[in-house]
């Protein structure tokens, strides 16, 4: 979808620009859920770069301290990719942030339709990394909150980025400010 944002990883001659000196932005894709598998390898690059001996940082990293963040909607988490990426990132551990933005709805549908206990985090709480056992660090915290948002996405990317522990963040009490497709335009679809 043309609409779709992206920032430049190349410059006009085809050289790559030194990413770490640029915030990143990969160009989002229509499929719901399509962005999950690709934010896992971004933030599975951090880790190669940090583990990896010997290998060229030059340009894309510095020593792994890079976070991908990753958005996604309540009901887009009932897709096979969204559970794939999940599984994957907990057994890999790398430094991925990944937000759910649960309005309660995927268009006209309630949660109650398409998500077990209406709840993503809840039912992923057996992710959550215990003192002998990795896994996620999951986060709630309310849409409205403004002051709590900040304090939880710095938490997040604390996390993550000194880590490499992936973080869940559910953000609920969100709402639907107008209906899907007077709103599609200017979001991921
Ligand atoms: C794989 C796929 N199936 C269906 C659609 C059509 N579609 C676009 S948005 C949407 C609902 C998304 O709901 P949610 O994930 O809760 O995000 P919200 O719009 O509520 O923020 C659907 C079904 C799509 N884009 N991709
Ligand atoms: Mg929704």
């Amino acid at each position: 979808m043309g609409g779709h944002f992206s920032t430049f990883s190349l410059d006009e001659n085809g050289d790559w620009n030194n990413l770490t000196k640029q915030k990143n932005s990969s160009a989002d894709i229509s499929p719901t859920a399509g962005q999950m598998p690709r934010l896992l390898g971004l933030a599975q690059a951090s880790k190669i770069y940090r583990n990896v001996e010997g290998i060229d940082t030059t340009k894309f990293s510095v020593e792994g301290n890079e976070i991908a963040w990753g958005t996604i909607g309540n009901a887009s988490t009932s897709e096979g990719l969204f559970f794939e990426t999940i599984n994957a990132a907990g057994v890999l551990q790398v430094p991925m942030v990944i937000s759910v933005w649960d309005d309660e709805y995927g268009i006209s549908v309630h949660a109650k339709y398409q998500t077990t206990k209406e709840n993503i985090s809840e039912i992923l709480s057996g992710f959550q990394r215990e003192k002998n056992s990795k896994g996620y660090e999951i986060l709630r915290v309310k849409g409205w909150d403004y002051v709590a948002l900040m304090e939880t996405y710095q938490e997040a990317a604390k996390i993550a980025r000194a880590e490499h522990v992936p973080v869940l963040i559910h953000v609920n009490e969100l709402t639907q400010p107008q209906g899907h497709s007077t709103s599609w335009f200017t979001r991921t679809v």
